[in-house]
C-alpha cells in the first residue's frame, strides 16, 4: 500500500494555505472573477501549449490536503508521499503560488518537451478503429461492433462485444471495460486493443478463455473520448489535453472533465469545478457532456427486464499503477447503496486484481475527493461493481501521461490476469467473500 499519511500534523503555514485554498474555493463556487481565463487555463495551440507541463506541488501529504488543491479547480496528474504533480500553464502557476503553494517545474514534461510516438507505436483514433474491424472480420462468430452514438464532433462511439455467438444476446453475464475518457491517456486505447486480441486469440486455443467467452458477454468501449484523443495527439505535438471538446454556452472555454459529468451525486462534494475553464469542469449539468450521455444510455439499454446485464467494469486511465474502487466522492467506505458487504467485495477483488499487476489498491478518495465519476454512477445507479484502473507509469519519471511506445506490449500485458479476474467473478462478485448465496 502507498504510505498515506493522514494524521500529519498540520503546520501553520499548512493550514494558511488550506484556509485560503477553501476561501478561493468558495469564491469560485459564488462565481466571482478569480478563476483565470479560458485561454489560460486551457490554452489554444497556437497561445502557449508550449507553456503547459508539469510541476510537483510540494508539502501535501493528506487527502485533505489533495482535495482542497483540487477545489481549486487543479487536476491532480500523480500522488506522492509529500507532494502531488499537475499538469499547469504558467497563468495557473501563478495563482496557485499566489495561493501560497510552493511549485517546482518538473524538468521535461512540457509537451513540446516530449518526443512525438512514431505512427507505429501508439494507434490514432482512426487506426484503433480499423484494427477493431480487422479483428472482427477476422473473428466473425466473436467479435461484433455497435456504434453506441457519436462524440460531440460527430465520431463513432464504437462498443465493441466479444462472446461466442456474439451476435445473439445471450443469457450471459456482461462485464463493460472502458477506455480513455481522458484524452491524453493514450496506453487506455492500447489496453482495449491488447483485450481484444488476449480474447479472439485465445478462444478455442486456451481453456479458460473459451469458458470464459462462452459464458459471459464482453463490451469494450476503446475511446470513450474520440475527440479529445485526436485533438491531443494529431498536431504534431501532443496538448496535454484530458477533457473533451465541447464548448461551454457562455463562455469562450472547451472541454468538459467527461469523469466529472456522470450523474450521481453530481458537483456534490468539492470533488470537479464549475468553472468552464477548469481541467476538472463537470459542465453545467450531468451528462451534459455528449459522450457521457451516450454511454450512459448504452449501460441504461443493458437493463433488460428490469434487470442490469452489465454486473462488473473497468474504466482505464493513466498513470499511477492503482486499482480504485468507489465511492470518490465521499472519504467513507460505506454510503448510500453500499454497505459493509459492498464494501468488502469491492475491496477483496479489488486487492486481488492488484496482486496480479502489482498496482495499489485503494479507494478511490484516499487519492483526493471525486464527484460525478463513472465508478460512482454504475454502482449507486447501475449496481455494477466499477474500477478504475490508473496504468503504468507509477510517476513522471516513466513518461507521465506520454510513456514511450516500447512500454506498450509489458504495460498492457500486465492487466491480462486482472481482465480475466474480473470476467471470472463477473457470475457472482459477491463469491469472494463467499456471501454468493446471500447475494447471488
Ligand atoms: O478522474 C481522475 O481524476 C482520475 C482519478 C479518479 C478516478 C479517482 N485520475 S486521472 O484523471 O489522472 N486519470
Ligand atoms: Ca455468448
Ligand atoms: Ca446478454
Ligand atoms: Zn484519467
Amino acid at each position: 500500500m502507498r504510505p498515506f499519511r493522514r494524521t500529519r500534523p498540520s503546520t501553520p503555514a499548512r493550514r494558511a494555505r488550506t484556509a485560503a485554498a477553501a476561501l478561493v474555493a468558495l469564491a469560485l463556487a459564488a462565481g466571482l472573477g478569480t478563476q483565470a481565463t479560458a485561454s489560460s487555463v486551457s490554452p489554444s495551440p497556437a497561445a502557449g501549449a508550449a507553456t503547459v507541463q508539469q510541476w510537483e506541488v510540494a508539502g501535501l501529504s493528506t487527502a485533505a490536503e489533495r482535495t482542497a488543491l483540487s477545489r481549486t479547480g487543479t487536476a491532480i496528474d500523480e500522488v506522492r508521499a509529500d507532494s502531488v504533480v499537475i499538469t499547469a500553464s504558467a497563468a495557473d502557476v501563478r495563482r496557485l503560488r499566489a495561493l501560497g503553494y510552493e511549485l517546482s517545474a518538473l524538468p521535461g514534461t512540457a509537451a513540446t518537451d516530449i518526443r512525438p510516438h512514431a505512427p507505429s507505436d501508439y494507434h490514432t483514433y482512426a487506426a484503433a478503429v480499423a484494427e477493431i474491424n480487422a479483428v472482427r472480420a477476422a473473428h466473425p462468430s466473436l467479435v461484433t461492433t455497435r456504434v453506441i452514438g457519436r462524440s460531440y464532433q460527430g465520431r463513432d462511439i464504437i462498443a465493441v462485444k466479444i462472446s461466442d455467438n456474439a451476435a445473439t444476446d445471450e443469457n450471459e453475464p456482461e462485464v463493460l471495460f472502458t477506455h480513455n475518457q481522458h484524452a491524453r491517456e493514450h496506453l487506455t486505447v492500447e489496453m482495449a486493443l491488447r483485450t481484444l486480441s488476449v480474447l479472439t486469440s485465445g478462444y478455442g486455443t486456451n481453456a479458460r478463455i473459451t469458458e470464459l467467452l462462452n459464458t459471459r458477454e464482453v463490451w469494450l468501449i476503446p475511446s470513450v473520448n474520440p475527440d479529445g484523443k485526436v485533438y491531443d495527439q494529431e498536431s504534431g505535438s501532443f496538448r496535454s489535453w484530458r477533457k473533451n471538446r465541447q464548448p461551454t454556452p457562455g463562455s469562450s472555454s472547451v472541454g468538459t472533465d467527461l469523469n466529472r459529468n456522470w450523474a450521481y451525486r453530481w458537483g456534490c462534494c468539492g470533488g470537479s469545478s464549475g468553472s468552464a475553464g477548469s481541467e476538472t469542469y463537470r459542465g453545467p449539468s450531468a451528462e451534459s457532456a455528449t459522450e457521457t450521455r451516450v454511454v450512459a444510455d448504452f449501460v441504461r439499454g443493458r437493463v433488460i427486464g428490469g434487470q442490469q446485464q452489465i454486473t462488473a467494469h473497468i474504466d482505464f486511465h493513466t498513470y499511477g499503477e492503482l486499482v480504485l474502487w468507489p465511492y470518490g466522492y465521499t472519504y467513507n467506505r460505506t454510503g448510500p447503496g453500499l454497505t459493509a458487504d459492498d464494501a468488502a467485495a469491492f475491496e477483496a477483488l479489488g486487492r486481488q486484481m492488484a496482486g496480479t499487476n502489482g498496482y495499489t489498491p485503494q479507494q478511490s478518495s484516499d487519492l483526493y475527493i471525486t464527484d460525478g465519476s463513472i465508478n460512482d454512477w454504475l454502482w449507486a445507479n447501475q449496481g455494477i461493481f466499477s474500477y478504475t484502473f490508473e496504468m503504468y507509469p507509477r510517476s513522471a519519471g516513466g513518461g507521465g501521461f506520454y510513456p514511450p511506445g516500447s512500454v506498450i506490449a509489458r504495460e498492457t500485458a500486465r492487466n491480462d490476469a486482472a481482465v480475466l479476474l474480473l470476467l471470472e467473478y463477473a457470475d457472482c462478485v459477491y463469491r469472494i467473500t463467499g456471501r454468493q448465496n446471500t447475494y447471488c
